[in-house]
C-alpha cells in the first residue's frame, strides 16, 4: 500500500512576504524529499499513542503541510477526546502543544480552542508554574522546556503574560536552562523562540510594555544563542540529534544575533539527513520534532502557514522488511541501582532487548532491591521510582540512565543493550 503526502514547496517566496522579520532557513531541496519517508513512517504509528503525542505530531504536520486527511482526522479525534475527559490533569506544556496544534494554520479546528477556553486555562497553568516556583526554591511544576511553550502557546495565540514578570523568568541566568549541571539546548530553543515570538509582538506595536522591554528580551535572546551555539558539535549537530531540530528552528529565528560564520546549516541539515537514514528518529515524538526544521519552518510559522504554492509528491515506500531473527541467542549485562549504596547484579536477557528488559528480569529476580514504577510518555517509559524512591520536580531529583557511567541519550525502552555492559540507575539531581 502505497500513501502520498503533499509537501509544500518552501520559497524565497517566504522572505519577500516579511522583509523586517529575519529569518534565515536552509531546508531540504526538492530532489531530496524522498530522505524524509522515515520520518513519516515513524508519525505514522503515532495513531496508536495518546493524545498529547498526537498533538505535536498534528503540529509539525500542519507546518509543513502535509495534507493527509486520514491521518489529521485520527489525530484530532484524539485532541479532542482528551480535552473532553479532563483538561486538568494535563501538563502546562501538553496543553500548550494542544493550542498551537489545533490553531496551526487558522483551520476550523482552532474553534475548539475557544469552545473549551483553552487560553485561560493555559494562563492558569503558567500561573501555577509560576507560583510553585516562588514556593519550591524556584523549581516549577514541571521544567522550563514547558514554561517556554506556554510562554510561546500565549504569545502566538494572544494570551495574557507580563512583560517584566517574563523578561524576569526568561533571564539566561535561570538555572532551569541547566539540566544536571549542562546547558539543555532543547529548553534554550524554544526559549529563544518564545522570546523571539514576544518581541516582534512588542515591535509590531500589538504590546505595550516600557522601551527597555525590547532591548532586555534581544539581550536574552542573544545570549542563549551564544549557549546554544556553543554545545555546536563538529559534525554539525547541536546538543545531540534530539535537540537538533530545536534547535535549528530557535536559530533560523534569530539570525540578527550570530554571524553566517557562526554557524553551517547545510552542514548541520546533511547530518540530520543521514541520521534520518540510519533510523534515528523512529518514535513518533522524535520525527515531530525534527520535521519542520528539516523543512525550514518554525513553530512560529502556525499563524503563516504557506498553503502548497507548488505541491510536492512523495510516496511513503514499503516499511523494509525485518529479517528473520537469528537463532535466539542471549547476551549478560552488568545491571546496578545506585542511591547512596549501589546494589549490581548480572542479568541475562535475549539479544536486542531494551534497557526496560534488563530492569524487568532484575525485578523478577529481587522486587525489594530492583522493583520500580514507570509512566508512559511522549518518549515512552520514563522510570519515576527504584526501589519506592519517587523522582519530584519539586527537588529535581530523578532516576539517570547511564552505561559504562556516562548517561544515556535515550530512554529504557529505547536503549538496546550490548554483551559485557554496566548499565546502571542513579539517583540524581537534575
Ligand atoms: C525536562 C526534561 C527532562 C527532565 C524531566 C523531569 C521534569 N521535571 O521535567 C529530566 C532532567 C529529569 C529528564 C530526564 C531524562 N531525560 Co529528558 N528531557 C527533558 C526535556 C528538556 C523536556 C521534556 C518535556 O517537558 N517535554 C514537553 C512535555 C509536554 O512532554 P511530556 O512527554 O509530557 O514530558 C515529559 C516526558 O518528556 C518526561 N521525560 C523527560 N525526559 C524523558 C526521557 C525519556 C526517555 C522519557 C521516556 C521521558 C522523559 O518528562 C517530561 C515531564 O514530565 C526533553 C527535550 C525534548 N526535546 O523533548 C528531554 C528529553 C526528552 N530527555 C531525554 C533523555 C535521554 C532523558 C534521560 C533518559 C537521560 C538519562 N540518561 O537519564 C532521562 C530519563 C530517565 C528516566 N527516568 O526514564 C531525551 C530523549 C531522547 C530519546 N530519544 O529518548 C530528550 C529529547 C533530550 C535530548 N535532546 O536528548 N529529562
Ligand atoms: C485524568 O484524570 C482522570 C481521573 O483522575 C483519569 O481517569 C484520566 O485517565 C486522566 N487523564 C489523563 C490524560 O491522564
Ligand atoms: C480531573 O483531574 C483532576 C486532577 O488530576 C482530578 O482531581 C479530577 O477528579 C479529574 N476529573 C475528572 C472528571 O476525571
Ligand atoms: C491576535 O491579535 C492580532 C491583532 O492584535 C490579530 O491580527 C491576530 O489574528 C490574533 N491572533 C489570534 C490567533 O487570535
Ligand atoms: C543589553 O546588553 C548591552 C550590552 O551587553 C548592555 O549594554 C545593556 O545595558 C543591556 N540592556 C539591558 C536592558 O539589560
Ligand atoms: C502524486 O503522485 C501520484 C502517483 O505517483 C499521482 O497520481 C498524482 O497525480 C501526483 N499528485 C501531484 C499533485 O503531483
Ligand atoms: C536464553 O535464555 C533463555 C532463558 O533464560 C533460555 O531458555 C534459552 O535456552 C537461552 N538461549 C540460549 C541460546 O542460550
Ligand atoms: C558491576 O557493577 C558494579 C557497580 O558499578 C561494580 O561494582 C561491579 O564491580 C561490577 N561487576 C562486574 C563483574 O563488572
Ligand atoms: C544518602 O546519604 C546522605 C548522607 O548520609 C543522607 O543524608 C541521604 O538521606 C541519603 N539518601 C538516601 C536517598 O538515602
Ligand atoms: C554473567 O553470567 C553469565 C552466565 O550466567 C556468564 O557467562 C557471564 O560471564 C557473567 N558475567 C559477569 C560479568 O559476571
Ligand atoms: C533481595 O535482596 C535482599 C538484600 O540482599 C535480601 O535480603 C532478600 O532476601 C532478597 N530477596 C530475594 C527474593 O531474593
Amino acid at each position: 500500500m502505497r500513501q502520498s503526502y503533499q509537501l509544500p514547496l518552501l520559497g524565497l517566496l517566504l522572505f519577500s512576504l516579511v522583509p523586517s522579520q529575519l529569518c534565515k532557513t536552509c531546508a531540504i531541496s526538492e530532489e531530496n524529499y524522498f530522505r524524509l519517508a522515515p520520518l513519516l513512517r515513524a508519525m505514522d504509528k503515532s495513531k496508536y499513542t495518546r493524545g498529547t503525542d498526537a498533538a505535536n505530531v498534528l503540529l509539525s504536520q500542519r507546518l509543513v503541510g502535509i495534507a493527509d486527511p486520514v491521518i489529521k482526522q485520527h489525530l484530532l479525534q484524539q485532541v479532542k477526546y482528551n480535552m473532553q475527559r479532563n483538561v486538568s490533569n494535563l501538563t502546562s506544556g501538553q496543553l500548550a502543544l494542544i493550542v498551537m496544534a489545533l490553531g496551526a494554520c487558522h483551520t476550523q479546528d482552532e474553534k475548539v480552542i475557544y469552545d473549551y477556553h483553552l487560553i485561560g486555562q493555559l494562563e492558569n497553568k503558567f500561573r501555577a508554574e509560576i507560583e510553585n516556583m516562588g514556593a519550591h526554591d524556584g523549581n516549577p511544576l514541571t521544567n522550563y522546556y514547558q514554561l517556554s511553550l506556554n510562554l510561546l502557546a500565549l504569545c502566538l495565540f494572544n494570551g495574557s503574560y507580563s512583560i517584566p514578570e517574563v523578561t524576569e523568568l526568561f533571564s539566561p541566568e535561570n538555572k532551569n536552562y541547566y539540566l544536571s549541571g549542562q546547558f539543555s539546548v532543547d529548553t534554550g530553543a524554544m526559549a529563544v523562540l518564545a522570546l523571539t515570538c514576544v518581541k516582534r509582538r512588542l515591535m509590531n506595536g500589538q504590546i505595550k510594555a516600557d522601551e527597555k522591554a525590547v532591548e532586555r528580551i534581544s539581550n536574552h535572546t542573544e545570549s542563549l544563542v551564544k549557549k546554544i551555539l556553543s554545545e555546536k558539535k563538529e559534525n554539525g549537530l547541536i546538543g545531540n540529534v534530539f535537540s537538533t531540530g530545536d534547535a535549528m528552528q530557535a536559530l533560523f529565528v534569530s539570525s540578527d544575533y550570530y554571524q553566517e560564520s557562526q554557524w553551517n546549516c547545510q552542514q548541520t541539515l546533511d547530518t540530520v539527513l543521514e541520521e534520518i537514514s540510519q533510523g534515528a528518529f523512529s518514535i513518533p515524538i522524535a520525527a515531530a520534532q525534527i520535521l519542520p526544521a528539516v523543512m525550514g519552518k518554525t513553530y512560529l510559522d502556525v499563524n503563516s502557514c504557506v498553503s502548497s504554492a507548488g505541491n510536492f509528491n512523495i510516496s511513503n515506500p514499503v516499511p523494509i522488511t525485518v529479517s528473520p531473527p537469528d537463532s535466539p541467542s542471549n547476551i549478560s549485562v552488568n545491571y546496578s541501582v545506585r542511591i547512596n549504596e549501589t546494589y549490581f547484579t548480572n542479568v541475562t536477557v535475549p539479544k536486542g532487548s531494551v534497557f526496560l528488559d534488563v530492569m524487568e528480569k532484575a525485578q523478577k529476580e529481587n522486587k525489594t532491591i530492583f522493583g520500580f514504577t514507570m509512566e508512559e510518555s511522549e518518549w515512552g517509559p520514563y522510570i519515576t521510582s527504584v526501589q519506592g524512591l519517587r523522582a519530584n520536580s519539586n527537588d529535581r531529583t530523578y532516576w539517570q540512565l547511564l552505561s559504562g557511567g556516562k548517561p544515556l541519550s535515550q530512554g529504557a525502552g529505547n536503549y538496546i543493550v550490548h554483551e559485557g555492559e554496566n548499565l546502571q540507575v542513579r539517583w540524581s539531581k537534575y
